[in-house]
Protein backbone atom coordinates (compact mmCIF):
# COMPACT_ATOMS: atom_id res chain seq x y z
CA UNK A 1 0.00 0.00 0.00
CA UNK A 2 0.87 3.27 -0.75
CA UNK A 3 0.91 6.46 1.64
CA UNK A 4 -1.51 8.73 0.63
CA UNK A 5 -0.94 12.48 -1.01
CA UNK A 6 -1.58 14.66 1.29
CA UNK A 7 -2.66 17.48 -0.93
CA UNK A 8 -3.21 15.90 -4.61
CA UNK A 9 -5.09 18.56 -6.62
CA UNK A 10 -2.23 20.75 -5.60
CA UNK A 11 1.08 19.14 -6.03
CA UNK A 12 2.02 20.42 -9.01
CA UNK A 13 2.79 24.13 -7.52
CA UNK A 14 3.17 23.14 -3.93
CA UNK A 15 6.85 21.64 -2.25
CA UNK A 16 7.50 20.63 1.07
CA UNK A 17 11.02 20.88 1.83
CA UNK A 18 11.92 18.45 4.49
CA UNK A 19 15.29 19.12 6.73
CA UNK A 20 16.78 16.74 9.37
CA UNK A 21 18.47 19.18 11.80
CA UNK A 22 21.05 18.44 14.77
CA UNK A 23 22.59 21.46 16.55
CA UNK A 24 22.04 23.65 13.07
CA UNK A 25 20.82 27.01 14.77
CA UNK A 26 23.50 29.32 13.04
CA UNK A 27 22.60 27.39 9.42
CA UNK A 28 18.59 27.72 9.35
CA UNK A 29 18.34 31.17 8.26
CA UNK A 30 20.64 31.41 5.46
CA UNK A 31 18.88 27.88 4.41
CA UNK A 32 15.60 29.45 4.61
CA UNK A 33 16.86 32.53 2.73
CA UNK A 34 18.49 30.93 0.11
CA UNK A 35 15.83 28.44 -0.43
CA UNK A 36 13.52 31.40 -0.55
CA UNK A 37 15.70 33.43 -3.20
CA UNK A 38 15.56 30.22 -5.65
CA UNK A 39 11.86 29.59 -5.50
CA UNK A 40 10.98 33.33 -5.50
CA UNK A 41 9.25 33.83 -9.21
CA UNK A 42 8.20 29.58 -9.59
CA UNK A 43 4.73 30.00 -8.19
CA UNK A 44 5.58 27.31 -6.08
CA UNK A 45 3.40 27.16 -2.88
CA UNK A 46 6.05 26.37 -0.21
CA UNK A 47 6.85 25.15 3.01
CA UNK A 48 10.34 24.44 5.07
CA UNK A 49 10.10 21.72 7.56
CA UNK A 50 12.67 21.28 9.84
CA UNK A 51 12.74 17.85 11.84
CA UNK A 52 15.14 18.54 14.78
CA UNK A 53 16.39 16.60 17.36
CA UNK A 54 16.23 18.51 20.52
CA UNK A 55 19.21 20.25 19.86
CA UNK A 56 18.96 23.13 23.13
CA UNK A 57 21.43 25.47 20.89
CA UNK A 58 18.63 27.96 19.99
CA UNK A 59 17.12 26.80 16.91
CA UNK A 60 13.71 26.97 18.06
CA UNK A 61 14.16 30.60 18.50
CA UNK A 62 15.56 30.80 15.23
CA UNK A 63 12.42 29.29 13.46
CA UNK A 64 10.21 31.54 15.30
CA UNK A 65 11.63 34.66 13.83
CA UNK A 66 11.99 33.06 11.02
CA UNK A 67 8.50 32.19 11.00
CA UNK A 68 7.07 35.52 10.52
CA UNK A 69 7.84 36.29 7.47
CA UNK A 70 9.21 32.71 5.65
CA UNK A 71 6.96 29.82 5.72
CA UNK A 72 9.21 28.11 8.04
CA UNK A 73 8.31 25.32 10.98
CA UNK A 74 9.72 22.89 13.18
CA UNK A 75 9.06 20.14 14.62
CA UNK A 76 10.76 18.72 17.54
CA UNK A 77 11.31 14.99 18.38
CA UNK A 78 12.26 14.70 22.33
CA UNK A 79 12.14 10.55 21.96
CA UNK A 80 15.03 8.85 21.81
CA UNK A 81 17.20 7.87 19.83
CA UNK A 82 18.49 10.65 18.13
CA UNK A 83 18.55 9.71 14.69
CA UNK A 84 18.89 11.64 11.16
CA UNK A 85 16.50 9.35 9.12
CA UNK A 86 13.66 8.72 11.40
CA UNK A 87 13.71 12.63 11.72
CA UNK A 88 13.29 12.39 7.92
CA UNK A 89 10.40 9.96 8.00
CA UNK A 90 8.68 12.38 10.73
CA UNK A 91 9.02 15.07 8.00
CA UNK A 92 7.74 12.71 5.63
CA UNK A 93 4.55 12.30 7.88
CA UNK A 94 4.37 15.14 8.94
CA UNK A 95 4.64 17.79 5.50
CA UNK A 96 1.96 19.47 4.20
CA UNK A 97 2.53 18.68 0.72
CA UNK A 98 2.82 15.31 -1.61
CA UNK A 99 5.74 16.47 -3.58
CA UNK A 100 8.58 17.47 -1.05
CA UNK A 101 12.38 17.69 -1.09
CA UNK A 102 14.88 16.23 1.60
CA UNK A 103 18.24 18.35 2.25
CA UNK A 104 20.65 18.95 4.57
CA UNK A 105 20.80 22.36 6.83
CA UNK A 106 24.38 23.00 6.16
CA UNK A 107 23.88 24.26 2.88
CA UNK A 108 26.05 21.19 1.61
CA UNK A 109 23.14 20.61 -0.75
CA UNK A 110 22.28 23.84 -3.37
CA UNK A 111 19.00 25.45 -2.79
CA UNK A 112 19.40 26.44 -5.84
CA UNK A 113 19.32 22.86 -7.82
CA UNK A 114 16.04 22.20 -6.02
CA UNK A 115 14.22 23.84 -9.20
CA UNK A 116 16.27 21.35 -11.26
CA UNK A 117 15.70 18.31 -9.27
CA UNK A 118 11.52 19.38 -9.22
CA UNK A 119 11.48 19.70 -13.34
CA UNK A 120 13.71 15.78 -13.69
CA UNK A 121 10.47 14.83 -11.11
CA UNK A 122 7.73 15.85 -13.04
CA UNK A 123 8.98 14.72 -16.32
CA UNK A 124 8.04 11.09 -14.80
CA UNK A 125 9.60 9.04 -12.01
CA UNK A 126 9.35 8.60 -8.04
CA UNK A 127 12.30 9.96 -7.21
CA UNK A 128 15.18 12.70 -8.40
CA UNK A 129 18.68 12.09 -6.60
CA UNK A 130 20.83 15.49 -6.12
CA UNK A 131 24.04 13.27 -7.41
CA UNK A 132 27.68 14.18 -7.11
CA UNK A 133 28.66 11.75 -8.90
CA UNK A 134 26.94 11.87 -12.15
CA UNK A 135 28.03 13.58 -15.25
CA UNK A 136 28.56 17.66 -14.22
CA UNK A 137 28.21 16.85 -10.62
CA UNK A 138 31.05 17.41 -8.11
CA UNK A 139 32.51 17.34 -4.99
CA UNK A 140 33.91 20.25 -2.72
CA UNK A 141 37.54 21.17 -3.91
CA UNK A 142 38.52 20.77 -0.58
CA UNK A 143 38.25 17.20 -0.38
CA UNK A 144 41.99 15.15 0.68
CA UNK A 145 42.45 11.88 -0.46
CA UNK A 146 40.53 9.78 2.43
CA UNK A 147 37.21 11.53 2.02
CA UNK A 148 37.51 10.86 -1.40
CA UNK A 149 38.14 7.35 -0.80
CA UNK A 150 35.95 6.91 1.94
CA UNK A 151 32.68 8.47 -0.23
CA UNK A 152 33.94 6.13 -3.16
CA UNK A 153 34.50 3.07 -1.26
CA UNK A 154 31.20 3.51 0.46
CA UNK A 155 29.17 4.07 -3.19
CA UNK A 156 30.88 1.39 -4.94
CA UNK A 157 29.48 -1.13 -1.73
CA UNK A 158 25.86 0.42 -2.32
CA UNK A 159 26.21 0.47 -5.71
CA UNK A 160 24.86 -3.45 -6.60
CA UNK A 161 21.49 -2.33 -4.80
CA UNK A 162 20.55 0.62 -7.15
CA UNK A 163 21.59 1.19 -10.58
CA UNK A 164 22.46 5.06 -10.11
CA UNK A 165 25.65 6.98 -9.72
CA UNK A 166 25.50 8.45 -6.04
CA UNK A 167 23.28 5.98 -3.74
CA UNK A 168 25.20 8.03 -0.74
CA UNK A 169 23.16 11.26 -1.37
CA UNK A 170 21.11 12.97 1.21
CA UNK A 171 19.57 15.50 -1.16
CA UNK A 172 16.46 14.39 -3.26
CA UNK A 173 13.20 15.05 -4.69
CA UNK A 174 10.06 12.64 -4.36
CA UNK A 175 6.32 12.36 -4.01
CA UNK A 176 4.98 11.03 -0.81
CA UNK A 177 2.42 9.07 -2.84
CA UNK A 178 5.39 6.89 -4.36
CA UNK A 179 7.05 6.36 -1.50
CA UNK A 180 6.41 2.54 0.36
CA UNK A 181 4.40 2.45 3.53
CA UNK A 182 6.34 4.37 6.20
CA UNK A 183 6.00 1.20 8.79
CA UNK A 184 8.15 -1.10 6.36
CA UNK A 185 11.45 1.89 6.02
CA UNK A 186 14.06 0.96 8.23
CA UNK A 187 16.76 2.48 7.70
CA UNK A 188 19.61 2.90 10.14
CA UNK A 189 21.64 5.83 9.73
CA UNK A 190 22.42 8.34 7.19
CA UNK A 191 20.75 6.52 4.31
CA UNK A 192 17.24 7.23 3.92
CA UNK A 193 17.28 7.46 0.34
CA UNK A 194 19.16 4.16 -0.26
CA UNK A 195 16.48 2.83 2.06
CA UNK A 196 13.22 3.73 -0.45
CA UNK A 197 14.75 3.10 -3.45
CA UNK A 198 15.51 0.01 -2.49
CA UNK A 199 12.05 -0.78 0.02
CA UNK A 200 9.78 1.00 -2.25
CA UNK A 201 11.27 -0.29 -5.73
CA UNK A 202 11.53 3.11 -7.06
CA UNK A 203 12.23 4.35 -10.13
CA UNK A 204 15.20 7.02 -9.99
CA UNK A 205 16.66 9.82 -12.25
CA UNK A 206 19.49 11.33 -11.10
CA UNK A 207 20.46 15.78 -11.53
CA UNK A 208 24.05 16.49 -10.76
CA UNK A 209 24.73 18.59 -8.09
CA UNK A 210 28.08 20.84 -6.33
CA UNK A 211 28.62 19.66 -3.19
CA UNK A 212 29.67 21.95 -1.17
CA UNK A 213 31.11 21.32 2.27
CA UNK A 214 29.57 22.80 5.89
CA UNK A 215 31.02 26.06 6.64
CA UNK A 216 29.50 26.32 9.88
CA UNK A 217 28.87 23.97 12.68
CA UNK A 218 30.13 20.53 12.92
CA UNK A 219 29.15 17.27 11.03
CA UNK A 220 27.38 14.47 12.90
CA UNK A 221 28.49 11.65 11.30
CA UNK A 222 31.29 9.68 12.85
CA UNK A 223 32.70 5.90 12.55
CA UNK A 224 29.46 4.86 14.33
CA UNK A 225 27.39 6.41 11.79
CA UNK A 226 30.01 3.96 9.24
CA UNK A 227 29.65 1.38 11.42
CA UNK A 228 25.91 1.36 11.06
CA UNK A 229 25.46 2.11 7.44
CA UNK A 230 27.43 -1.25 7.03
CA UNK A 231 24.91 -2.96 8.76
CA UNK A 232 22.47 -1.28 6.85
CA UNK A 233 23.99 -2.26 3.66
CA UNK A 234 23.76 -5.80 4.89
CA UNK A 235 20.03 -5.89 5.28
CA UNK A 236 19.57 -4.16 2.40
CA UNK A 237 21.23 -6.89 0.80
CA UNK A 238 19.67 -9.46 2.07
CA UNK A 239 16.64 -7.78 1.16
CA UNK A 240 17.23 -7.17 -2.27
CA UNK A 241 19.34 -10.91 -3.14
CA UNK A 242 17.53 -13.00 -0.58
CA UNK A 243 19.60 -15.12 1.87
CA UNK A 244 22.46 -15.88 -0.62
CA UNK A 245 23.64 -12.48 0.25
CA UNK A 246 24.95 -13.23 3.32
CA UNK A 247 27.82 -14.96 1.88
CA UNK A 248 29.95 -11.99 0.77
CA UNK A 249 29.39 -10.52 3.99
CA UNK A 250 30.30 -13.97 6.14
CA UNK A 251 33.24 -14.13 3.56
CA UNK A 252 34.34 -11.02 4.34
CA UNK A 253 34.08 -11.64 8.12
CA UNK A 254 35.86 -14.76 8.10
CA UNK A 255 38.75 -12.80 5.57
CA UNK A 256 39.34 -10.33 8.67
CA UNK A 257 39.36 -12.66 11.82
CA UNK A 258 41.97 -14.75 9.63
CA UNK A 259 43.84 -11.37 9.98
CA UNK A 260 43.08 -11.56 13.74
CA UNK A 261 44.49 -15.26 13.62
CA UNK A 262 47.63 -14.28 12.13
CA UNK A 263 48.15 -11.40 14.34
CA UNK A 264 47.59 -13.10 17.25
CA UNK A 265 49.77 -16.09 16.45
CA UNK A 266 52.67 -13.87 15.35
CA UNK A 267 52.01 -11.79 18.67
CA UNK A 268 52.07 -14.62 20.80
CA UNK A 269 55.08 -15.95 19.63
CA UNK A 270 57.05 -12.58 19.82
CA UNK A 271 56.60 -13.10 23.31
CA UNK A 272 57.34 -16.19 23.54
CA UNK A 273 54.87 -18.85 23.37
CA UNK A 274 56.03 -21.79 21.52
CA UNK A 275 54.51 -22.33 17.96
CA UNK A 276 51.92 -25.08 18.42
CA UNK A 277 50.64 -23.73 21.37
CA UNK A 278 50.22 -20.09 19.88
CA UNK A 279 48.72 -21.53 16.75
CA UNK A 280 45.97 -23.21 19.66
CA UNK A 281 45.36 -20.05 21.22
CA UNK A 282 45.47 -18.19 18.40
CA UNK A 283 41.96 -19.41 17.16
CA UNK A 284 39.54 -19.15 20.10
CA UNK A 285 39.98 -14.94 19.46
CA UNK A 286 39.75 -15.05 16.14
CA UNK A 287 36.73 -17.25 16.08
CA UNK A 288 35.09 -14.42 18.83
CA UNK A 289 35.96 -12.27 16.57
CA UNK A 290 34.08 -13.12 13.51
CA UNK A 291 31.29 -14.52 15.64
CA UNK A 292 30.40 -10.63 17.10
CA UNK A 293 31.24 -9.41 13.54
CA UNK A 294 28.59 -11.69 12.37
CA UNK A 295 26.38 -11.15 14.65
CA UNK A 296 26.51 -7.28 14.50
CA UNK A 297 26.63 -7.36 10.68
CA UNK A 298 26.01 -10.61 8.61
CA UNK A 299 22.97 -11.81 10.81
CA UNK A 300 22.41 -8.14 12.24
CA UNK A 301 18.50 -8.16 11.60
CA UNK A 302 18.08 -11.84 13.39
CA UNK A 303 16.27 -11.70 16.50
CA UNK A 304 18.77 -11.62 19.39
CA UNK A 305 19.72 -14.10 21.74
CA UNK A 306 22.21 -14.50 24.89
CA UNK A 307 25.30 -13.50 23.95
CA UNK A 308 27.34 -16.13 25.64
CA UNK A 309 24.85 -19.51 24.76
CA UNK A 310 26.03 -17.95 21.07
CA UNK A 311 29.13 -17.31 21.33
CA UNK A 312 29.78 -20.95 22.50
CA UNK A 313 27.84 -22.42 19.46
CA UNK A 314 30.10 -20.36 17.37
CA UNK A 315 32.98 -21.87 18.79
CA UNK A 316 31.76 -25.22 18.07
CA UNK A 317 30.66 -25.08 15.27
CA UNK A 318 34.03 -23.14 13.96
CA UNK A 319 35.67 -26.04 15.69
CA UNK A 320 33.88 -28.56 13.34
CA UNK A 321 34.14 -26.33 10.30
CA UNK A 322 38.35 -26.55 10.88
CA UNK A 323 38.03 -30.39 10.99
CA UNK A 324 35.93 -30.51 7.96
CA UNK A 325 38.88 -28.06 6.54
CA UNK A 326 42.14 -30.06 7.58
CA UNK A 327 40.40 -33.80 7.83
CA UNK A 328 39.25 -32.98 4.10
CA UNK A 329 42.72 -31.89 3.17
CA UNK A 330 44.44 -34.74 5.22
CA UNK A 331 42.07 -37.36 3.05
CA UNK A 332 42.42 -35.80 -0.31
CA UNK A 333 46.31 -35.65 -0.07
CA UNK A 334 46.57 -39.48 1.23
CA UNK A 335 44.15 -40.54 -1.12
CA UNK A 336 43.29 -38.82 -4.08
CA UNK A 337 46.73 -38.60 -5.99
CA UNK A 338 46.53 -35.52 -8.29
CA UNK A 339 45.85 -33.54 -4.55
CA UNK A 340 49.00 -34.90 -3.19
CA UNK A 341 50.69 -33.66 -6.27
CA UNK A 342 49.31 -29.80 -6.11
CA UNK A 343 48.90 -30.02 -2.51
CA UNK A 344 47.70 -26.07 -2.47
CA UNK A 345 44.33 -27.35 -4.64
CA UNK A 346 43.50 -29.61 -1.43
CA UNK A 347 44.28 -26.33 1.10
CA UNK A 348 41.77 -24.56 -0.73
CA UNK A 349 39.09 -26.96 -1.34
CA UNK A 350 39.49 -27.72 2.94
CA UNK A 351 39.05 -24.14 3.60
CA UNK A 352 36.02 -23.73 0.77
CA UNK A 353 34.60 -27.09 2.38
CA UNK A 354 35.46 -25.39 6.30
CA UNK A 355 33.90 -22.39 5.13
CA UNK A 356 30.59 -23.81 3.70
CA UNK A 357 29.93 -26.20 6.88
CA UNK A 358 30.68 -22.43 8.81
CA UNK A 359 28.06 -20.80 6.98
CA UNK A 360 25.34 -23.72 7.08
CA UNK A 361 25.71 -23.66 10.62
CA UNK A 362 25.61 -20.30 10.95
CA UNK A 363 22.44 -19.57 9.34
CA UNK A 364 20.87 -22.70 10.45
CA UNK A 365 22.12 -23.04 14.10
CA UNK A 366 24.21 -20.26 15.85
CA UNK A 367 21.92 -17.18 14.37
CA UNK A 368 19.04 -18.98 14.23
CA UNK A 369 15.91 -17.10 14.82
CA UNK A 370 13.20 -14.86 12.86
CA UNK A 371 13.93 -10.99 11.74
CA UNK A 372 12.86 -8.70 13.77
CA UNK A 373 9.82 -7.37 12.61
CA UNK A 374 10.44 -4.94 9.72
CA UNK A 375 13.56 -5.67 9.15
N1 LIG B 1 17.20 15.49 13.37
C1 LIG B 1 18.46 15.06 13.20
N2 LIG B 1 19.23 15.59 12.23
C2 LIG B 1 20.50 15.16 12.10
C3 LIG B 1 21.07 14.17 12.94
N3 LIG B 1 22.35 13.94 12.56
C4 LIG B 1 22.57 14.78 11.52
N4 LIG B 1 21.46 15.51 11.26
C5 LIG B 1 21.28 16.51 10.20
O1 LIG B 1 21.44 15.84 8.96
C6 LIG B 1 22.11 16.66 8.03
C7 LIG B 1 23.42 15.99 7.58
O2 LIG B 1 24.27 15.84 8.68
P1 LIG B 1 25.80 16.21 8.65
O3 LIG B 1 26.26 16.18 10.06
O4 LIG B 1 26.03 17.47 7.88
O5 LIG B 1 26.43 14.97 7.91
P2 LIG B 1 27.49 14.98 6.74
O6 LIG B 1 26.96 15.92 5.70
O7 LIG B 1 27.50 13.55 6.27
O8 LIG B 1 28.75 15.44 7.35
C8 LIG B 1 22.32 18.00 8.74
O9 LIG B 1 21.25 18.83 8.42
C9 LIG B 1 22.30 17.60 10.20
O10 LIG B 1 21.90 18.66 11.05
C10 LIG B 1 20.22 13.62 13.95
O11 LIG B 1 20.62 12.74 14.71
N5 LIG B 1 18.94 14.09 14.04
MG1 LIG C 1 26.88 17.85 5.96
Amino acid sequence: MRNTPNDPENAGSTLSIIVPTFREAANIAPLAERIDAALSGTGIEWELLLVDDDSGDGSEAVVTELARRLPVRMVVRREPPRDLSLAVIEGIRQCRFDRLVVMDADLSHPPESIVDLLAALDEGCDMVIGSRYAPGGMVDRSWGLYRVLNSRLATWLARPLVGYADPMSGFFATRRSALPDLPTVRPMGYKIALDLVVRGRLRVREVPIEFRDRSVGLSKMNWRQQVRFLRHLSRLYNYKFGSMARVPFFSAVGASGLAVDLACYLGLQWAGVEHRLARFLSFWPAAGWNWALNRGLTFSERARQPHLGQLARFMASSTVGLGVNVGSYALLTSYVEPFDRHRLLAFFLGVGLGSLVNFLAADLYVYKGRPEPGR
